[in-house]
């Protein structure tokens, strides 16, 4: 495409916004060819067909594994990467200490040169996306302009992509604009490599005030499929702060309980605690008639409406899950979803052209290749599938998936759930005392270092909300924003907290998890609802032995003292933990946090020094 020559725009773009934005980005990007994506499925089979003979996918056995493909990305480009990731406010202090900050001209000019001629040799795609059903006043509407058709059929199954946002979005329609290249433009006659990106150089940049997004280098997740973790979380909390919502780092389920009343419920964990798992819990079969649907497995759009609740949407169409780790045991549904029509990044391939991970199944096959395309037997000391390996599957294939899953008007949510992954300290689950406390206890959630990642192990490492990585602005004024909204909401969730991973004293985690987190989830739909007691311990609500259903396990009173207990020198350290965080973040921190944080330390030395579930503790009732 010779430089400065007229697009042909398809009829169903009626934006001369859009239209000069799409120009001036050609103009730079300097790209051999344009298309238009209209999200059929003939151009996603076509796509596909083009990146197999490409060498960036391989067909799966149809008989195994139908409509699939695998990818392998280059071995430096297989995650998000943190350290390269911006916030790019007008203001430092809007960022906040946990983002990186560099002023937004300065770094327009370091992406002007950057983006200069770097489609080179490439196709660019325009990819038209709602988050969240199209035409929904709960959906916001995003272009992606990439040269990558991974990105693209990535974008179909994550997103409503194609023709209909056109419409929707009108002649004057607002949009964020999003802009990804690979960052490795093709010289006259170069030969492209299965997974173009740049080894040297990445940039994930947001333009927070002009709800932009630029992305250089990587093709890989949430640093390449800009309406997730970019759009979807980061420039959406951003919205959300100044149009009173709240985009969150969210799972969203409905638990229906034998006289079939639904309860929504919503939950942020960190990384590595099994959201998917949760969001597709397979209830224990003696606890009859209870039953668990998805909404959603990453990101929930949470909004006030006229009845003074808040209801969620989910803002993606698909799962972008971990595959290590998944199996029919940890979670069959999960493992059903991605039966057909996904895409598999970076897992291994069996010599009958299906895939494998570790911990798909107990014995791994005799023979593989691993997602470095070299041989692998089950002794050769490495892993099969990267650690970080992915499925991309539409979430209308789960066996589970709710019937309101794409209701327009979203889903009233009677309860959120906070969780982290803690060895100690951090009881099997409590109900707050109210609203701000809830937001008090979200904000110093946190997991404990595992060999996997960097730092010590053992040492917790805070992740408020679950949103370190993804809040679009400064963490304090975060914080304020949800005490704020509480103060909006008459009818608001009931906040919890869970730690599924507390330890005995040998190491060996005290309770079962999985389908068992199921007694848990029912204690805090008959809470909601009223219908169940607790007792106050220091940190808030909690059940006794006998409020939880122990139908078909084993579990004894002794345990759930163990496991309920609040230890007051563990607790001393934790709230010098919360100090720390607090300190970091003190310029935009809520003056309520001090006073809870008095508040739960008194609460700690009017207990004793081990605060245990005594079977004669009386019960509050509701
Ligand atoms: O996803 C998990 N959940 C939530 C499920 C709904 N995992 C996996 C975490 C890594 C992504 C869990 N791991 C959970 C859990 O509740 N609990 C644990 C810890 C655990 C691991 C194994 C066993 C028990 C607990 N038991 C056996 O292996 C037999
Ligand atoms: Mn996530």
């Amino acid at each position: 495409m010779p430089n400065n020559t007229t697009i042909r725009f398809p009829n169903d773009v009626h934006h001369p916004e859009v239209k000069s934005w799409i120009q001036s980005i050609v103009d730079l990007c300097e790209p051999s060819d344009i298309r238009f994506c209209d999200g059929s499925r003939e151009e996603y089979d076509t796509l596909c067909a083009e990146m197999v003979r490409q060498g960036t996918f391989k067909a799966l056995n149809p008989k195994l594994r139908p409509n699939s493909y695998l990818a392998w990305s280059d071995p430096s480009d297989v995650a998000r990467v943190e350290d390269r990731t911006f916030i790019c406010s007008r203001s430092k202090i809007d960022a906040g200490p946990t983002n990186n900050w560099v002023d937004p001209s300065e770094m327009k000019k370091t992406l002007g040169n950057l983006f200069k001629g770097c489609m080179r040799g490439r196709t660019m795609y325009v990819v038209p996306f709602s988050m969240g059903p199209v035409g929904s006043r709960l959906s916001k509407i995003g272009i992606e302009i990439s040269d990558s058709p991974y990105v693209v059929v990535n974008m179909r199954t994550m997103t409503r992509m194609g023709r209909a946002v056109w419409n929707a979005l009108g002649q004057d329609g607002e949009f964020v604009r999003c802009v990804h290249s690979v960052g490795a433009p093709l010289a006259q006659g170069q030969k492209d490599v299965p997974w173009p990106c740049n080894k040297d150089t990445k940039y994930i940049v947001h333009y927070p005030e002009e709800r932009a997004i630029w992305s250089y280098g990587s093709g890989y997740g949430g640093n390449a499929l800009l309406g997730k973790k970019c759009f979807a979380l980061r420039i959406a909390s951003a919205m959300g702060r100044d149009q009173g919502w709240l985009a969150e780092h969210m799972l969203i389920l409905k638990v229906e309980s034998p006289a079939k009343e639904k309860t929504y419920i919503t939950a942020a964990f960190p990384s590595a605690c099994g959201k998917t798992n949760l969001a597709m819990l397979v209830p224990p079969k003696e606890m009859e008639g209870w039953k668990i649907s998805t909404l959603g497995d990453d990101i929930a759009w949470l909004r006030p409406a006229e009845d003074g609740r808040l209801y969620a949407i989910n803002p993606e169409a698909g799962f972008f899950g971990v595959a290590p780790g998944t199996s029919k045991k940890t979670n069959p549904n999960a493992m059903k979803t991605i039966e057909a029509n996904t895409i598999f990044t970076n897992v291994a391939l069996t010599p009958d052209g299906d895939v494998w991970w570790e911990g798909m199944t107990d014995t791994p096959p005799a023979k593989l290749t691993d997602w470095q395309g070299q041989p692998w037997t089950p002794d050769c000391g490495r892993k099969a599938a990267h650690p970080n390996a992915r499925f991309t599957a539409p979430a209308n294939q789960c066996p589970v998936i709710d019937e309101d899953w794409e209701n327009p008007a979203g889903v009233p949510v009677s309860a959120i759930i906070f969780g982290g992954r803690r060895a100690t300290t951090l009881p099997l689950v409590v109900q707050s005392f109210n609203w701000n406390f809830g937001v008090y206890l979200a904000a110093t959630i946190g997991s404990e270092t595992t060999a996997a990642a960097v730092g010590k192990v053992g040492e917790v490492r805070r992740d408020p909300f679950a949103m370190l990585p993804f809040c679009g602005y400064h963490m304090g004024a975060y914080f304020n924003h949800w005490l704020q909204m509480g103060r909006g909401l008459t009818n608001a969730p009931r906040i919890f907290c869970v730690n599924w991973f507390r330890k005995d004293d040998g190491g060996k985690f005290l309770w079962p998890g999985f389908g068992d987190n199921m007694r848990v989830l029912k204690w805090v739909v008959e809470r909601v609802q009223g219908k169940t007691s607790a007792v106050e311990s220091p940190l808030g609500w909690m059940p006794q032995y006998a409020d939880l259903d122990w139908r078909g396990l084993d579990f004894s009173a002794k345990n759930f003292n163990n496991i309920m207990a609040v230890d007051r020198e563990e607790w001393k350290q934790e709230m010098l933990g919360h100090e720390e965080l607090f300190q970091k973040l003190y310029d935009h921190l809520p003056r309520e946090f001090g006073n809870m944080r008095e508040l739960l330390l008194s609460g700690l030395w009017r207990s004793p020094e081990r605060w245990e579930m005594l079977p004669e503790r009386h019960a509050e009732e509701n």
